[in-house]
């Protein structure tokens, strides 16, 4: 089927979903004791103000999407801008890239407003940059490179 599998796609798939959490020790054990996820990976990004977790199951592979929960470091982050003003709840949608500077270049030709005029460090070094909510008609989109050895 036409761009199925195709090396022209745009994106790979969902990398993640970010919750924003005020506190990730407490949002890990909720959402491992009810709804099963489990901590497959940890951090702290100080560029970015948050303390964030990648959950998964036992089970799934790398082309499985991951939930990222996402506390903030500092009230004045993006994190804990978006909590003051809209509360807990999904944050961002994070698409997987092959070639991030390459898809940079073709959303920003097709319009889209990307937030870092270059890629920043994002979970276990990856490169990110993400499209503004107002252009992706109200959603923060991340796109994702992953780090050729990653480890999430
Ligand atoms: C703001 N808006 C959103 C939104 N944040 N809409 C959907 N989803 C969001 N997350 C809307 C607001 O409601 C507002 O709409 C308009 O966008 C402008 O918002 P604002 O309040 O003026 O702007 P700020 O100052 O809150 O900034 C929003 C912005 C910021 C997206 C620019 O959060 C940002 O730079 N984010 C990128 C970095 C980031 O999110 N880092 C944390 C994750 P109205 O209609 O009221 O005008 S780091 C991460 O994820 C890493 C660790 C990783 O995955 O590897």
């Amino acid at each position: 089927m036409l761009g199925v599998m195709d090396n022209t796609d745009l994106f790979i798939c969902i990398d993640h979903v970010g919750l924003a959490v005020p506190d990730l020790d407490e949002a890990i054990k909720f959402h491992a004791e009810v709804f099963g996820w489990r901590e497959l990976h940890r951090e702290i990004n100080e560029e970015q103000g948050v303390a964030e977790a990648m959950l998964g199951t036992g089970e799934q592979g790398e082309e499985n999407a991951k939930i990222q929960l996402l506390a903030p470091l500092r009230d004045d982050s993006a994190i804990g801008k978006f909590l003051g003003k809209s509360g807990p709840g999904i944050q961002q949608l994070a698409y997987r890239v092959r070639d991030i500077d390459e898809a940079s270049r073709v959303l920003r030709e097709r319009g889209m407003r990307l937030l870092f005029p270059e890629p920043k460090r994002g979970t276990a070094g990856s490169r990110i940059n993400f499209v503004h909510p107002k252009d992706a008609r109200g959603v923060l989109l991340e796109l994702v490179e992953p780090a050729t050895d990653a480890a999430h």
